[in-house]
C-alpha cells in the first residue's frame, strides 16, 4: 500500500474536502482519504488498480489540483 500526502489549494472548507473524499472513494484501489480543510492537505492510501496519476488526474477533473 502506498501513503501519499497532497497539498490542494483549491480547499477551502469541509465541503471541499467531503467533496474530494467522495470523488477518491469511488476510484478501485483507493482504501482511506482524510483531509483537513485547515492545512488543505489529503492523506490518500491506495494500492492497485489506483495508481497515482489516476488520483491526481481525479483531483484536477473536479477542479481540485494537488500541487505536486
Ligand atoms: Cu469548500
Amino acid at each position: 500500500m502506498t501513503s501519499k500526502t497532497y497539498f490542494i489549494p483549491n480547499i477551502s472548507c469541509m465541503h471541499c474536502v467531503m467533496n474530494i473524499k467522495k470523488r477518491l472513494n469511488e476510484i478501485e484501489g483507493v482504501e482511506s482519504v482524510e483531509g483537513n480543510a485547515q492545512t488543505r492537505e489529503v492523506k490518500v492510501e491506495f494500492s492497485n488498480p489506483a495508481t497515482e496519476e489516476v488520483i491526481l488526474q481525479a483531483l484536477a477533473e473536479i477542479n481540485y489540483p494537488a500541487e505536486v
